[in-house]
């Protein structure tokens, strides 16, 4: 029985997150993801626009996912590797070398990240269709205005 175990946000779950879990999966028999709680990721300077619970929730419902606990810091990983018999700890590429400290433990691995999307990206995504819907109504208004205008005059 070969566990497998990861961390991260989450949050707006995309194709990248999925791809990596899923991936993650294949390489062993369980799968084990630590979800960040809310106070965590404003630590680590992330805003996060989803609450915990629902990221948690989300996680759980996965096909490829065995079981989630939440990830309060940076320090509970070895703890974590340890109590759960974690053979192998992967992350996404973007995080290459950053937890090679754990090797004597269990195997490290990093997968390559998926191009081109990101929680981030989805967001700004959203907040340019919100800026342009705006854009086009305040042009409806300012005809509305003129027109306005020509009737009163
Ligand atoms: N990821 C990916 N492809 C993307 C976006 C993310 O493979 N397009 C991977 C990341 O490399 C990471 C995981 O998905 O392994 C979760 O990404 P985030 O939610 O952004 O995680 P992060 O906030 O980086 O938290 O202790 C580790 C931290 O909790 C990681």
């Amino acid at each position: 029985m070969k566990t497998v175990i990861t961390y991260g946000s989450f949050d707006i779950f995309h194709i990248g997150h999925l791809l990596l879990l899923e991936r993650l999966r294949s390489l062993g028999d369980k799968l084990i993801v630590c979800v960040s709680s809310d106070e965590f990721n404003s630590f680590k300077g992330k805003r996060t626009v989803v609450p915990y619970e629902q990221r948690a929730r989300i996680i759980a419902a996965l096909k490829c996912v065995d079981n989630v606990l939440p990830e309060h810091g940076w320090e509970q990983k070895r703890t974590d590797i340890i109590r759960e018999g974690v053979d192998i700890f992967g992350m996404g590429s973007d995080w290459a070398g950053k937890f090679d400290y754990l090797r004597d433990i269990c195997e490290v691995v990093y997968l390559p990240r998926t191009e081109n999307v990101s929680s981030t990206e989805l967001k700004a995504l959203v907040k340019k269709e919100v800026k342009d819907e705006l854009h086009g109504l305040k042009h409806m208004i300012d005809n509305l205005h003129a027109e306005i205008g020509r009737i009163v005059r």
